[in-house]
């Protein structure tokens, strides 16, 4: 009998600056009814799926961005969610701004069961894009004004019978993400998006959105024997062309079902989760073939010499 879970990348197209959150919710709803209805026990949304993405615009002083967070989960406009989703028992994967109690801003996503119960919290771990105001750009990209890094770094969680872990937009460009869930087991890493086409620090990166994208979340899917689910708010959001191309990757690497549009978008696909062991059991055996004691480097703070290189750091506060 093999381990299958049918999963859901429930992909947006673009949310406007003025869509109300109930207007946005409903549409998730919608969503994760399609899903439902094509058999899916999980369904992925993505990154600050709530909102138009709100760090292309700079505001001061930083509070006049509250609105975009959300300080309770669920909330009153986000419960219809969790009721739908209990209703149907389906799991969701749900990316938001979150504004804590004691202040702290994260780019967050929420990994919730068949019964609307919150079971785990991921909170962003590498924040691209800039702290300040930058004219010259066509468009802002002030996720380090907005948001802090998390400090938690990378778990793996034991969900609906599989090893699942989580991760946002960003993270999946880095190999690192991949390795500390590979090393945790991990068979099936769910991930949400958004993505600018155009990358003003090097706009020849532009025509590779969409390659760059695959490419990143295909290795790391390989070399690690996972199953990665990604899902993307794509389109023309608020006048910026968003990276749709929502996919689920094998372990093998192989894209099994991908996004056609750049709209509102369900794709589904059964994860055996048995073949992750094709990769973990053979190519990457780690306990077998890893090599840790030459990949010192890899988790040493950049500014130690040679000589000085101690455990890393803790991870800084901002
Ligand atoms: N977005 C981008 C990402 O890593 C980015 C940052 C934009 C990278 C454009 C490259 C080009 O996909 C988020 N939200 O991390």
């Amino acid at each position: 009998m093999t381990r299958s879970i049918r999963v859901a990348a429930a992909q947006l197209g673009p949310v406007a600056r003025d869509e109300s959150r109930s207007s946005v919710v409903a549409r998730l709803v919608g969503l994760l009814g399609s899903a439902a209805d094509r058999g899916a026990e999980l369904v992925v949304f993505p990154e600050l799926a709530l909102t138009s993405f709100f760090p292309r615009w700079w505001v001061d002083p930083l509070s006049e961005a509250d609105h975009w967070y959300e300080s309770e989960m669920p909330g009153p406009q986000t419960r219809p969610l969790f009721e739908e989703a209990a209703r149907r028992k389906v799991g969701f994967f749900l990316g938001y701004a979150e504004l804590t109690g004691d202040g702290h801003r994260y780019n967050t996503a929420v990994l919730v069961d068949r019964e609307a119960r919150i079971v785990a919290k991921f909170r962003k771990v590498h924040i691209p894009g800039h702290e300040r105001f930058e004219a010259r750009r066509p468009f802002q990209h002030l996720e380090r004004y907005y948001f802090e890094p998390g400090p938690d770094g990378f778990e793996v969680h034991d969900f609906l019978g599989a090893k699942v872990g989580m991760m946002i937009c960003n993270d999946r460009r880095w190999p690192e993400t991949y390795r500390v869930m590979g090393l945790q087991g991990v068979e099936l890493i769910l991930c949400g998006y958004n993505t600018p086409v155009h990358y003003a620090p090097d706009p020849s990166q532009d025509a590779l959105a969409g390659f760059h994208n695959h490419l990143v979340m295909q290795a790391g899917a390989y070399q690690n024997g996972t199953w990665v689910v990604a899902t993307a708010k794509g389109g023309i959001e608020e006048g910026v062309d968003s990276l749709a191309q929502s996919a689920i990757i094998a372990p093998s690497g192989q894209i099994v079902a991908q996004a056609l549009t750049n709209a509102d978008e369900v794709i589904v696909a059964d994860c055996d989760l048995d073949w992750c062991d094709n990769y973990k059991k053979t190519l990457f055996d780690f306990e077998r073939y890893r090599r840790p004691e030459c990949y010192g480097l890899i988790a040493a703070a950049p500014e130690r010499t040679h000589d000085e290189r101690q455990q890393p750091e803790e991870s800084r506060s901002r």
